[in-house]
């Protein structure tokens, strides 16, 4: 056993004991030697070089290792995951990459998970092929891009392109032979995907109208930008235990959802100062933590507030609190919720000021204001910019699936009327920004000349489906064409004057984000007969921002063919009841109690 060297505290003593032990239990798991005396030369040399905090320190520049060697120390098993990025580096398999490509091979086993670090996922048995996801930073790109991700999706895969639920895209069925190929060509037109999937930090998400937005506080995609390039630049911040939602809103009348990632940074104006804590007068951005609505929680207001330029420190900080002390042994408890719910706020505050080395700002924040200009529709059709006769247009795209064609269409309208500029959504649809006034008869004429549209109150126009079992083995049903098919349904019978958003998500993961819908579905089998057939478990009432809610059940596994009906019998209990048009769906589903809901909507109810 390593001899404990001197200068240092009891704690860091345990640390160093425990280091070396949890690189000779991981060595001995793997068959290797033992060897304590190069940890002990290894401290040895932290002691040589000065490094004054070791636990925050790795020589190897992988505090991941580190927390992983922790938790070994301490009796722990790592999950099959940590086991795989310990083994293996997931950034550099680019030999193995070419070569799996060159044979034709798709990887195996955990390289499954691996391969995701570049964005690539192997989607069998949905699909035996890769599908793969981009990443761009606040979810805007140049037209130019948009038609390269097209030309690549018509080259090597299916020659469509789904938009996401984190303001991104996605092209799917891509041979196994395709994978060195579409790296590249990705790499070549500039769109860096690397931790698109797996335990990184996924799209930086942030308000579409950012820089358009007459109302904002702040235009966030500059801070968007220097996060994305700050995580891709990184190589410990590929270090996560769990997958890391962050996003920024700046205050416009389009959601980023903020609210239900792990980090939420919010604007909110500070109008003056106060004498008793010195903060200025200004704009700063709310901190909000451990969002996950999956699992039934919004992020929290920390009581935080920084300014715009202290983000990037404060988010790093806090993902490197993450790294270091997120559970690395159980999947299930691995994301900052749990952090956060084991620890509480305070001490977790405590440990992000120790990294920063200096205090975070506090303030109730009641003391600031947040203008309530959400517009729900805004995301779609015509709206004014904050540059003077300049408007931006929200196109529909039905559950986010675009053909190649769609994409090249939409890029050219982009270039033609506006500024080339392609801003995507969290809706799963997508924005073209700065036309002139003059020009939107035209640009109307031309989407639907794309067989799309921008007509906001279309139910379609809320509809945000996820990928389905067409694509996503986890899928209990085929959530984007019942998606459809549900809009069809009730295009035909009903007309809708307020924003009604429906998620249909494929399983408890959540990924259309099913419990802050309107009206939420979660797909599910169900037995009618012998059969057990598609289906869906219905909540109500879910919300975001200013109307924030976790939707609550209403029925339970109700066979597809039946939910159409359903629906459409909710919305026109809601029309005949609200109290006047003012009165939102959330609102007025909140305020009826369940039971009255439930015989509303399955007055005719018959099991198809
Ligand atoms: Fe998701 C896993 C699709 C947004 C929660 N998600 C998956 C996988 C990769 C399934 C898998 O592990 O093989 C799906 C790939 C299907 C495919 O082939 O297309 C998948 N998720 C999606 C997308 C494409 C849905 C969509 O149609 O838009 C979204 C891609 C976003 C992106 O561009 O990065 C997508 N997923 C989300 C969101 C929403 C968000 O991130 O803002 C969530 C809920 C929020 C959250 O978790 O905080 C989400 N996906 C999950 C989870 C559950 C995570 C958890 O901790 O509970 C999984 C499973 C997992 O990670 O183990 C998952
Ligand atoms: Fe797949 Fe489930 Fe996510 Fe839908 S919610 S994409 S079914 S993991």
């Amino acid at each position: 056993m390593m001899s404990m060297p001197t200068g240092f505290n009891d704690e860091q003593k345990q640390f160093l004991q425990g280091f070396a032990m949890g690189s000779d239990v991981a060595r001995a798991v793997k068959g290797l030697p033992i060897l304590s005396g190069s940890a002990a030369d290894t401290v040895g040399e932290i002691i040589r070089l000065g490094v004054p905090t070791v636990e925050r320190t790795s020589l190897s520049g992988r505090p991941d290792l580190m927390a992983q060697d922790r938790a070994i120390a301490e009796g722990k098993t790592l999950c099959k995951e940590e086991l795989a990025k310990r083994d293996k580096d997931p950034l550099a398999m680019w030999d193995e990459i070419q070569a799996n490509a060159q044979a034709g091979v798709f990887p195996k086993n955990t390289d499954m998970f691996l391969y995701k670090y570049s964005g690539l996922f192997h989607v069998a048995p949905a699909q035996n092929s890769f599908m793969c996801r981009l990443r761009f930073a606040g979810g805007v790109l140049p037209s130019w891009q948009f038609r390269g991700v097209a030309d690549l999706a018509e080259r090597l895969g299916t020659g469509t392109a789904d938009l996401t639920t984190r303001a991104n895209l996605q092209i799917r069925e891509l041979p196994a032979s395709s994978a060195a190929d579409v790296i590249m060509t990705l790499t070549d037109l500039g769109i860096i995907n690397r931790g698109a999937g797996a335990d990184n930090i996924r799209n930086i998400t942030a308000g579409p109208t950012s820089g358009i937005d007459p109302d904002e506080l702040i235009d966030v995609l500059p801070l968007a930008r220097a996060l994305h390039h700050e995580i891709i630049n990184r190589r410990e911040l590929f270090g996560l235990p769990r997958k890391f939602n962050i996003a920024f809103d700046g205050g416009g009348r389009v959601a980023s959802l903020d609210d239900t990632n792990d980090i939420g940074f919010r604007a909110v104006l500070m109008r003056e100062a106060h004498a008793d804590d010195q903060i200025p007068a200004g704009v700063y951005f709310s901190v909000t933590l451990g969002g996950i609505t999956g699992h039934g929680d919004f992020a929290r207001p920390t009581g935080v507030l920084v300014r715009p330029d202290e983000c990037v420190a404060v988010a790093r900080a806090i993902l490197q609190v993450f790294i270091e002390h997120g559970d690395r042994t159980d999947r299930s408890k691995a994301r900052l919720k749990y952090l956060l719910d084991s620890w509480g706020f305070e001490r977790f505050l405590e440990e992000v000021e120790k990294v920063l080395g200096s205090p975070l700002r506090r303030a109730a924040l009641d003391r600031c204001e947040r203008p309530d200009v959400e517009d729900r529709w805004g995301h779609v059709g015509f709206h004014p910019q904050r540059q003077p006769g300049r408007f931006y247009v929200g196109v529909v795209l039905p559950v986010g699936r675009l053909t190649v064609a769609q994409v090249r269409g939409l890029a050219e309208i982009s270039e033609r009327f506006g500024s080339g500029t392609i801003r995507l959504t969290v809706w799963q649809n997508l924005l073209i920004s700065d036309i002139a006034e003059s020009n939107i008869p035209q640009v109307r004429e031309a989407i639907e000349a794309l067989g799309l549209e921008s007509r906001a109150s279309s139910p379609r126009a809320g509809l945000v489906a996820c990928t389905g079992n067409r694509g996503c083995k986890f899928a209990a049903a085929d959530t984007k064409g019942n998606a459809l098919q549900l809009a069809d349904y009730l295009e035909e019978r009903i007309d809708l004057d307020s924003p009604i958003n429906i998620h249909v998500t494929g399983c408890h993961n959540s990924c259309a984000q099913h419990y802050i819908g309107d009206i939420g579905l979660e797909a599910t089998k169900v037995q009618v007969g012998d059969d057990l057939v598609e289906g869906y478990h219905l909540c109500v009432g879910g919300g975001w921002g200013a109307e924030q809610g976790i939707g609550r059940r209403l029925l339970d596994s109700i066979p597809f063919p039946s939910i159409p009906p359903i629906i459409e019998r909710l919305l026109r209990h809601y029309l005949d009841d609200r109290i006047g048009a003012e009165e939102s769906f959330a609102a007025f589903v909140r305020r009826s109690d369940l039971e009255t809901l439930r015989s509303a909507a399955t007055g005719q109810f018959q099991v198809a």
